[in-house]
This record gives structure tokens, sequence and C-alpha cells, in this order.
């Protein structure tokens, strides 16, 4: 059961600044600049379309729900990133030299144009753009975090899914010189995820590469990670090394560790319990008190159509 000290969580910070007037004066300079997507040295980030992003701030404040943004020193202290610690907290102090560079995604499987991309290739082919999105660990919190990223829908279409592929596996890193959890046989390692191929091509379906118009840091899943925003957070795999298409529905880690806890699916819904942890509320970091967990985290509008037919509760 998740338990924080108050005392962990930093107030709220208000993102209220002069920026918002200079955000058009920079968008206009940087349109004179590289294009979107070039990674600066102090580790901001141009927007596509011209725009700019200091780091520590973002062109909205809340989600479309009114929700505030979590704040950025949560964000990057509370944690979850088994390959380092089973802990939350201080996974940034433990992944601070987690090498990201150099660092390639193969894209592969049952595809018509198998590919190796680098960081910088993503970014130049694919510029990011900033959405902010509810994040959901089943664990029972919760945080907005105001993403820079693309569709991974962008990404398969530049590889040409075969008919077969059904589904989309992807693996992280496995490197146990860097990553002391994956030294306990705990778990099989490396962490898989899998999402359906229509689900993996619904367009809030995210590749990140960044948070607040920083780039993300290894605590986050640097250098790039999966963002699902109406799935629990363990389907978020971070500092992917690999893409593939395939007809098989993919096992993932979770599912392997505990198949009676985790399923396939792990669509965010109040209704049905994990065998730990009611799922009828969640706690918003930063915040006192919990609130109603909403059905597809809030996003049933976009995704309920994926799940016609079949029953939720099994699925878990
Ligand atoms: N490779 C990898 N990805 C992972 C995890 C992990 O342990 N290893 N933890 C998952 C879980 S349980 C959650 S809730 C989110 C947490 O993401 P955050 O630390 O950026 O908030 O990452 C997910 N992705
Ligand atoms: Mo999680």
């Amino acid at each position: 059961m998740i338990n924080i000290n108050p005392s962990e969580i930093t107030p709220e910070y208000v993102y209220y600044s002069r920026r918002d007037f200079l955000v058009g004066i920079s968008a206009l300079l940087a349109s004179f600049m590289l294009f979107g997507g070039c990674r600066r040295l102090d580790g901001s980030s141009e927007l596509p379309g011209g725009g700019s992003v200091e780091p520590g701030q973002v062109s909205g404040k809340t989600d479309e729900l009114g929700d505030a943004l979590t704040d950025y020193k949560s964000i990057i202290s509370y944690n979850n990133f088994y390959e380092f610690s089973t802990g939350k907290e201080g996974i940034g102090e433990l992944a601070k030299d987690f090498k990201t560079s150099p660092w390639t995604l193969s894209v592969g499987g049952l595809v018509n144009k198998p590919r190796t991309f680098d960081i910088d290739d993503l970014n130049r082919i694919f510029p990011p753009e900033e959405r902010i999105y509810r994040l959901r660990c089943v664990e029972g919190w919760s945080m907005v975090i105001p993403w820079l990223g693309f569709p991974l829908a962008k990404l398969l279409k530049e590889v040409e899914p075969k008919s077969e592929a059904k589904y989309v596996r992807f693996e992280s890193l496995y490197d146990p010189e860097q990553m002391p959890g994956q030294r306990s046989g705990m778990f099989s390692w490396p962490y898989v995820e899998g999402l359906r191929l229509d689900e993996a091509m619904n367009d809030l379906t995210l590749l990140t590469t960044g948070i607040y118009g920083k780039s993300i840091l290894p605590q986050n899943g640097a250098p790039i990670r999966l963002v699902v925003p109406w799935k629990y957070g363990f389907k978020n795999i971070k500092s992917i090394v690999k893409i593939d298409l395939v007809t098989e529905m993919p096992t993932s880690l979770w599912m392997a560790a505990a198949p009676h806890e985790y399923g396939f699916y792990a669509n965010v819904n109040p209704e049905v319990p994990h065998p730990r942890w009611p799922q009828s509320s969640e706690r918003r970091i930063g915040e006192f008190g919990r609130r109603r967990t909403i059905i597809f985290n809030g996003y049933a509008e976009e995704v309920a159509y994926l799940y016609q037919g079949i029953d939720l509760r099994k699925f878990f």
C-alpha cells in the first residue's frame, strides 16, 4: 500500500509568470532557429510550430479537466522503476549516471521496413509535441504530467506493419551493470509490455522524450518512454530499446510475475479492484485526501470504442 509522508510532497507550484508574455516572442525567434525537436544543451527543447518551452514551463496550467499539473519536483522524485529499486524515492540519485546516449531503438518484427533509430533521428522525424496527461498508478496514486512526445502511430506508419501484425511488444534496456535491480532474480528481465495494434495506433498513445519542456530524466524513463494515459502506470514502459510487431499477445513482466494481479489490458477502471488495492479512488500527488477514479482515467471518449464487446472485468 502506498504511504506518502506529507513532508515529502512539494507544495504545488504555480505556473503563472511573465513567461506567458514571452512565449509569443520566443515562438517568433524559435521559428528562425532549427526545426522543432532539437535538443539544446540546457535540456530544453523547441516545440513543433516554433513554440519554445523553457525548463519548468509549459504552455498550459491544467489538463483538459481543469486539474492542476503536478509539480516537477514530485514527478522526478517519486517514481516506479524496478530496474533501479523497488522503492519509489531516490531513484533519481540511483540512476543519475545512467547512460542514455548513444541510444538506439530498433523497430521490427512483422513490418515491411524494419529500422533502427537513434534519439536524434526520432526527434527530427517526429518533432515532439506537448501533451498534458493524467498518470494513474495501480497502487492508487496519480499525477498530471506535461509530456513532450509524438504519437506512436507515426512511428508505426513509418515502418509499415504487415497485415498479420496484431500486437506491439515493447522491451526496456537490459543492462544489470547499470541497473542494479536487474541483478535480482525477482523478475524476468528485461521489462516487457504490450499493446493491441489498434490501441497502439490510437492518437493518445505517445512515445515521450521530455517532461515540462525538458529532456526526460533517467528516473522517468530516459531517453524514450511509452505513455498510454487510459491504462495503469505500469503499461508506460521506460527506457525502451526495442519495439516489435507480433501476432501473439505479449506477456508483460507483470503478467509473468503475478498473473492473478496484472492483466494485459490494465485499463483504469474504478469498478474492478486489484487484489491488493481497491481502484475506486486515488490520491493525486500534491493533494490531501483522495479523489474518485474515472473510467479509462477520463479518456473514455477517445478509447471506449476499442473495448466494445470485451468484458472489462475479465481483462483487468
Ligand atoms: N522499465 C520500466 N518501466 C516502468 C516501470 C518499471 O519498473 N520499469 N514502472 C512502471 C510503473 S508501475 C509506473 S506507475 C510508471 C511510473 O512512471 P514515473 O516514475 O515516470 O511516474 O512507470 C512504469 N514503467
Ligand atoms: Mo505503477
